[in-house]
């Protein structure tokens, strides 16, 4: 069974993974409006691994004999100033949800269920994943200032992202 308390911040937890699935739709639709197919690639499979991530906890809250509720979505932003820019808010999004992650876990230490902090531990992990893997992106497109033959190039590197969900 899981406590009243950890259900709730495990259902706010579900709510921000399909926020980020949200967030980065949009990023992805902004990224196809100008012409930057690669960019849109890896933020549509960016997507997918939120959604992946939200249904995993979906489905380990009725594992645990709770109940699943979902509330609204904020309006994602829909404009961003330019590839950069974009991916300076996504990495921003990424440390919001790192935070948010570890005081989830923070509830499973206090609550005292370890089913729920092995669980976490997961996602912790993946954490450090999905904000190194923005950084590198971001510090390369520094390095190309941006713009011109690198952007195309990066671009076209990114295109060829993949889903490959992890084996349960
Ligand atoms: Fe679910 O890791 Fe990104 O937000």
């Amino acid at each position: 069974m899981l406590s009243k308390k950890l259900q709730n911040a495990l259902n706010d937890q579900i709510n921000k993974e399909f926020f980020s699935e949200y967030f980065y739709l949009s990023m992805s639709a902004y990224l196809e409006s100008i012409e930057m197919e690669g960019f849109a690639n890896y933020f549509n499979v960016q997507a997918q691994e939120e959604h992946f991530h939200a249904m995993k906890m979906f489905n380990f809250v009725h594992d645990k004999g709770g109940r699943v509720i979902l509330k609204s979505l904020p309006e994602p932003k829909a404009d961003f100033k330019s590839v950069l820019n974009l991916f300076e808010d996504a990495l921003e999004h990424e440390r919001y949800i790192t935070k948010s992650i570890n005081d989830l876990m923070d509830v499973a230490i206090k609550e005292n269920d370890h089913s729920v902090k092995s669980f976490i531990e997961w996602y912790v992990d993946e954490q450090v994943e999905e904000e190194a893997s923005m950084t590198k992106i971001i510090s390369k497109l520094k390095l190309i200032n941006g713009e011109g033959l690198g952007l195309l190039t990066l671009d076209n590197e990114l295109g060829s992202r993949t889903f490959t969900p992890e084996a349960e």
